[in-house]
């Protein structure tokens, strides 16, 4: 399905004057909205191949109807979201399940939909059909060389189809772990994956990040072999310049303080890319900004403080994603959702006064320090995101455009009812 910039315009021009109403108020209260919206406008959010269709859990899964039956389609859906939000423009491929047939062709259509290709993920987490060895007790921990050179093959190749694509970073999440006390040795199990991915980074090409994601629990539940952030930063430490870690906020044991983690990572100049998603129990992969808006807003004061501190450029220098699962929602109103829970909290994050901060910071004023915090996240930004869309070209409102334009109605009749997305 195509959607036409006339067709945006035109039902923009409904909201418009109410828009105007709004946003000059809130331009009028705030002291650097044109630079905010600038930042805003160059934001993007990456979308993961694998958030189009439905998710399901162990306990079964509930397909939703038109669903992408193929890497183009996919890119076809992200080009949706991009064109209404104009905050879409880059997908996350998952390998095995969006093999490039033909990378030229696939470059090419990205490229008409304005999409670039942001990490690649590889896949060690599962069996495929035809693969030699299994990965049932890990793949770069395993205690046999063999399953381990499988898991390092696997990931070269995953480089080399991102190259085809003109990706820049490979992102490596393991399920490695153990599931009973007893069953792994731990050291044993850190060297051999060090060591795994020692030879996967010497495959990265110059310019290329390697993101080295970890994950509290699950599918192991007794100990994970990248289980928090110190792992992640030990193993990305000895493996060198380009490897970084990847905070998913899923990834963390109940109540851990993620704001700190990111301001330490980014000190340290270690953390390398975002997955957004929202939790209330454990990886619970829901929108982001569901559950615990406040602390998705923290977490982005402590990224644009850091940034700024070493001059990083906001929408360049790391890699966002989503990294969400949608088993009760059309996945593309969710990933709507989703981005723009993101870009709100940004935007008030970009309205904290650094200055007053860090000044009653230095007098342990902390109600003053609170207030300043919470004035910017009791700001109603939404009418300044709606302005950079608009500036942009995009929907004030794209998720009641979606709905106005009759997108997943649409896709049910170009694709069918029964359609799964590949890899799901
Ligand atoms: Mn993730």
């Amino acid at each position: 399905m195509q959607v036409e910039n006339y067709k945006i315009q035109e039902l923009n021009e409904a909201g418009l004057s109410a828009h105007r109403r709004r946003f000059e108020y809130l331009a009028s209260e705030i002291s650097n909205a044109e630079g905010i919206l600038q930042k805003l406008i160059d934001f993007q959010v990456a979308i993961p191949s694998w958030a189009l269709g439905t998710g399901g859990t162990r306990f079964g899964r509930f397909g939703g109807g038109g669903e992408p039956r193929s890497l183009e389609e996919k890119i076809e859906d992200i080009g949706l979201l991009h064109k209404l939000n104009n905050s879409s423009g880059a997908i996350s491929l998952h390998i095995p399940w969006d093999i490039p047939s033909n990378a030229a062709n696939i470059k090419a259509l990205a490229a008409q939909h304005g999409i670039r290709f942001d990490a690649m993920n590889s896949n060690t987490f599962q069996d495929q059909p035809n693969q030699k060895h299994s990965y049932k007790f890990g793949s770069m921990q395993h205690v046999d060389k063999a399953v381990r050179q499988q898991a390092i093959d696997h990931n070269i190749e995953v480089i080399k189809y991102g190259v085809e694509l003109g990706s820049e970073s490979l992102t490596v999440w393991l399920s490695d772990g153990s599931c009973f006390p007893g069953q792994l040795n731990f050291r044993k199990a850190f060297q051999n994956t060090l060591e795994g991915l020692q030879e996967v980074y010497a495959a990265l090409p110059d310019d290329w990040k390697m993101f080295v994601e970890y994950k509290a629990f699950e599918p192991n539940f007794y100990s994970t072999t990248v289980g928090d952030w110190g792992q992640s930063f030990l193993y990305a430490n000895k493996l060198g310049p380009k490897a970084f870690t990847l905070v998913d906020l899923g990834h963390h044991l109940p109540n851990a303080n993620i704001e700190q983690i990111v301001a330490l990572l980014l000190m340290e100049e270690k953390l390398g890319g975002f997955h957004f998603n929202d939790s209330k129990y454990g990886d619970d992969d829901l929108t982001v900004g569901s559950i615990k808006p406040y602390q998705l807003f923290l977490i982005f004061n402590e990224l644009v403080e850091g940034m700024d501190a070493r001059g990083m450029n906001h929408s360049t220098d790391l890699g966002w994603m989503i990294d969400a699962s949608h088993n009760v929602k059309d996945p593309l109103e969710d990933l709507l959702q989703s981005v723009e829970a993101i870009m709100l909290a940004y935007a008030q994050a970009l309205l904290v006064d650094r200055e007053a901060l860090n000044e009653a910071q230095q007098k342990n004023d902390v109600v003053r320090a609170q207030e300043i915090l919470q004035q910017a996240f009791r700001t109603d930004v939404r009418p300044l995101v709606a302005e950079a869309r608009l500036r942009a070209g995009a929907a004030l409102q794209p998720l009641q455009v979606y709905r106005q334009l009759k997108v997943r109605e649409n896709l049910v009749q170009e694709r069918g009812l029964k359609t799964v997305a590949t890899g799901l």
